[in-house]
């Protein structure tokens, strides 16, 4: 029986509120379990708000030592309190300072929301709702206040102590204790706020501005960590020095702080001045992080710092608005990445992430719009429709304006919306004013949830040498909390497109329907004519996937092939030789794949593709090549089959496929293997080049692994031994862990052995393990939660041993006795008294469960309905579990 089922929040009562803060004077006295905070709020009356009304605050989990009203003591009844927070029952019409004294115990506070300690070191996460666990507040976004922040602590057990803005002054406070204060003059909201306080290391740098700001650039990490931190301190300046390039934002404080803490419920946090980071996202060194990790905490740690401006700066007017500052700043990220690392090989990536996490996402229960109109717990709603695809409708944007007219309009959003909370709305006006256009029709991306699927046929016509194509879009429709299904409108779709002759090279064929290389539907249909098309051409659509849609279009295998060898457009290569697989992939997996088949025709023609590929091409471009022989993952697969998946009978199709490639290709593997050998005296070094030499190497030696185990053992078994870096480290051990034996045990032993000390390198071993996709797993993975390494009181252990096991062991996870389903259910019930952000979380891994087929389907709906009915569920994972169900 559940507990607390939260209301619905919808974006259609939004009204302001009726209290605004101008300054927030704090004084924290740190303490691990009596910590005090004297909040002295100055507040108004909101002129936008309802005169009179009670003021009320909210509050969680906070204990009231005192209050005072313009210095006085209320009047008995004048104050309320209970669970959600305080009421001021005739607040003075005019402005007034209420001071208020709260304690809170940081070391029991598990959900890391608020104030907590991770390993010793006091921090904060205030984002979406955590500032009413340190004091009462409008804690709302639209509430922008300055703070002054006096943090005072143990001089021991915090010697380093870090707010908001500026440093002002620190000295002693008594003889044991020491204090900080901290103003920052920019407004903001409370989600924003942040301290710490604890025994710190700190490598720095200064950094100039283009407007003339020397600032401080420091990280800090756990003392003796220190020589892992010079990349993201690295990674900061790159992202100050490209925000005023690509942008024209400079950074606005003397001092940005990056802290790394160990027990974080996400990936990091862009508190002003003081971003606090997952320090998975902060630590690299050779010997523990692999390229991923490298490419990971460039990506974040720019992410984080971009919000400075898009988040920060210009801050969202309620948590519906969400997607302004993420997928907005997801965008600015990739762009970034993109210009640091390669276009075509990051875009790739991008889309992978997409299809793999925000497709499923958009076609099951908790399907909502990148701008969702309701909401029971904010907090279940950083998900990737906000992030990825809410970045994919800025591109679009950009695509639709052209370059030049998109950052007129983001210099205008910025300029007319700095210091206030804005809308989608606010946003889109700013491009609609600049480019002269109505906006009306695009901004339907962010209300309608769903991926369309756009079909087009091509039609050739010799004697009037034209060629023709039609597109169609088709939308879903999704019911939501907030409607029951209304009818989709059509949607403004960029189609970036071209044709490819047959024997090779560009069609130089005009469409008056195509400018730029973009066919913009806008219709439900919509046509394009090409003259002077002498020969049949293939088209090649959606170039750099420049909508997030689905196309439906019947190529054949032949044109694929033409399109993989010859299409100028890198991202279209790419995609055809994934169509290609995924043709010979869903055709075995509907067919049940027997294990003993070969890959049949098509199978041998991507091989052979694949082959003329390498040979021509995976010297000048490894990264590249690595991407085109990694064949789609199961999600994908599973996606494209829609319904009744048998999620073994496409693992053993991948299977098949990959001995089969691997057959094919295994000498030019090997070749090309040691011709990419990086010299045993060059030093390891994190770029993209070289990580793309690693990545093609590591996917041969897959490939030849899935063909030849015996080969594969002995190879993988001398890399994970002889390796010089944690990618080719992992990757050897990961190859390994798919080749049941005694030399896999023997390695993963070896591996703890040498990692014990190092958590984060001992969750990649965790992560590893879960994957296997073998019946033992999941006993494997119930041993693993009682080794000594693993604790559920830590996000990043739960997500690298549950949370792999669950997303990435489709084949276990979903295994037909229940078992996996099972020992999920049971991590999120344990977890949910602790840690309810991360329960939920781990609980979204059901979400495609109407998917799989009928036996497995009943057994996760068993599981989940076990769930629902667990007594004292978390507004969270009540939220989550209810939606799967509904
Ligand atoms: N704004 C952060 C994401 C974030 C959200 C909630 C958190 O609470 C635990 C933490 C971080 C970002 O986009 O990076
Ligand atoms: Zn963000």
């Amino acid at each position: 029986m559940r507990t607390e089922t939260p209301p619905v929040i919808r974006l259609a009562d939004y009204r302001p509120s009726d209290y605004l803060i101008d300054r927030v004077d704090l004084d924290v006295r740190l303490h691990p379990t009596e910590t005090r905070i004297t909040a002295t709020l100055a507040l108004r009356p909101n002129p936008a708000g309802e005169a009179g009304a009670p003021l009320v605050l909210d509050g969680d989990d906070l204990t009231l030592l005192a209050v005072a009203l313009d210095g006085q003591p209320t009047a008995p009844g004048a104050i309320e309190t209970g669970p959600r927070g305080l009421t001021l029952h005739q607040p003075p019409g005019r402005p007034f300072v209420l001071s208020l004294e709260t304690q809170v115990n940081p070391s029991a506070n598990t959900k890391l929301m608020g104030l907590y300690r991770s390993n010793g070191v006091y921090c904060t996460q205030c984002e979406a709702d955590g500032f009413r666990r340190i004091t009462y507040f409008l804690d709302r976004p639209d509430v922008l206040a300055v703070y002054t922040t006096r943090i005072e602590a143990d001089r021991t057990e915090a010697p380093v102590l870090l707010g908001n803005g500026n440093p002002v002054e620190s000295g002693a406070a008594g003889a044991d204790r020491h204090y900080a204060v901290w103003h920052d003059p920019h407004p903001k909201p409370a989600y924003l706020f942040a301290l710490v306080g604890g025994r710190l290391g700190r490598i720095g740098s200064s950094f100039t501005t283009m407007e003339g700001r020397a600032v401080e650039v420091a990280v800090y990490v756990e003392p003796g960590k220190e020589d892992r931190a010079p990349y993201a301190l690295d990674a900061v300046r790159r992202a100050m020095a490209w925000d005023e390039r690509a942008f024209g934002r400079a950074y606005d404080l003397d001092v940005f702080n990056v802290v790394a803490v160990s027990d974080f419920n996400m990936g990091a946090m862009e508190n002003k001045g003081l971003n606090i980071f997952n320090d998975k996202y902060v630590l690299a060194s050779p010997d523990t992080a692999t390229d991923t990790d490298y490419a990971n905490i460039e990506a974040i740690i720019a992410h984080e710092y971009f919000h400075n401006w898009s988040g920060n700066r210009v801050t969202c007017r309620d948590w519906f608005q969400l997607c302004l500052k993420e997928g907005l700043t997801v965008f600015r990220d990739q762009e970034f990445s993109s210009d640091e690392r390669s276009r075509p090989v990051h875009r790739i990536a991008e889309v992978r992430t997409l299809r793999a996490r925000q497709f499923p996402e958009d076609a099951g229960p908790l399907a909502h719009p990148v701008r969702p109109q309701a909401y029971r717990e904010i907090n279940n709603f950083y998900t990737a429709t906000v992030y990825e695809k809410g970045a994919e409708i800025v591109r679009m944007l950009r695509t639709l304006l052209g370059p030049e007219t998109f950052r007129a309009g983001m210099d205008l959003f910025f300029a007319r919306c700095d210091g206030t909370a804005a809308t989608v709305e606010d946003f889109l006006a700013a491009f609609a004013q600049v480019s002269g256009r109505d906006l009306t029709a695009f901004a339907r991306w962010y209300a309608q949830a769903g991926t369309p699927v756009v079909s087009v046929s091509g039609r050739h016509d010799p004697l009037a040498r034209t060629y023709t194509l039609d597109f169609h879009q088709s939308l879903p429709v999704v019911a939501t909390e907030a409607s029951a299904g209304a009818e989709p409108q059509p949607l403004v779709i960029p189609v970036a497109l071209g044709l490819v002759a047959p024997g090779g090279g560009a069609v130089a064929a005009r469409s008056e329907q195509v400018r730029d290389g973009v066919f913009v539907l806008e219709q439900e249909s919509g046509r394009v004519v090409y003259t002077d098309v002498a020969e049949a051409p293939v088209p090649s659509l959606f170039r750099g996937f420049s909508a997030p849609v689905k196309l439906a279009h019947a190529l054949d295998a032949g044109q694929r092939l033409t399109l993989l060898a010859r299409d100028s457009d890198p991202f279209n290569r790419w995609q055809a030789a994934q169509g290609l697989a995924l043709d010979v992939l869903t055709a075995r997996a509907r067919a049940g794949a027997p294990l003993e088949d070969e890959a049949g025709a098509d199978g041998a023609a991507l091989a052979e593709a694949l082959g003329s590929f390498l040979d021509a091409e995976a010297v000048a471009d490894p990264a590249f090549a690595a991407l085109v022989l990694t064949i789609p993952g199961d999600q994908e697969v599973a996606q494209e089959i829609g319904a009744n998946v048998d999620p073994d009978a496409i693992h053993r199709a991948r299977r098949t496929l990959r001995r089969h490639l691997g057959r094919a290709l295994a000498p030019r593997l090997v070749a090309l293997r040691e011709r990419l050998a990086d010299p045993t005296e060059a030093p390891f070094s994190p770029d993209a080049a070289s990580a793309g030499r690693r990545a093609l190497r590591n996917a041969a030696l897959d490939l030849v692994a899935a063909a030849d185990p015996e080969t594969g053992t002995r190879l993988a078994e001398a890399q994970c031994a002889g390796a010089t870096n944690m990618t080719d480290r992992l990757a050897a051990l990961a190859t390994l862990a798919l080749l049941p034996g005694e030399a896999r045990e023997r390695a993963l032993q070896a591996f703890a052995q040498t990692y014990r000390a190092e958590p984060l390198v001992l969750d990649k071993w965790f992560s590893l393990q879960a994957m296997i996709p073998e019946a033992g797993t999941v006993e494997r993975v119930r041993g693993l939660m009682r080794h000594e390494g693993f604790s559920l009181g830590n996000p990043n252990r739960v997500r690298s041993l549950v949370g792999s096991f669950s997303l990435n062991n489709p084949t276990q996870f979903h295994r037909e006795d229940g078992a996996g389903y099972d020992l999920v259910a049971e991590t999120v019930l344990a977890l949910d008294a602790r840690n309810p952000q991360v329960a939920a979380r781990l609980l979204t891994a059901f979400s495609t469960w109407r998917m799989v087929e009928a036996k497995r389907r009943a057994r996760a709906e068993a599981a989940l309905r076990a769930i629902a009915a667990s007594p004292g569920l978390s507004p969270d994972v009540g939220d989550i579990v209810g939606r799967s169900l509904a």
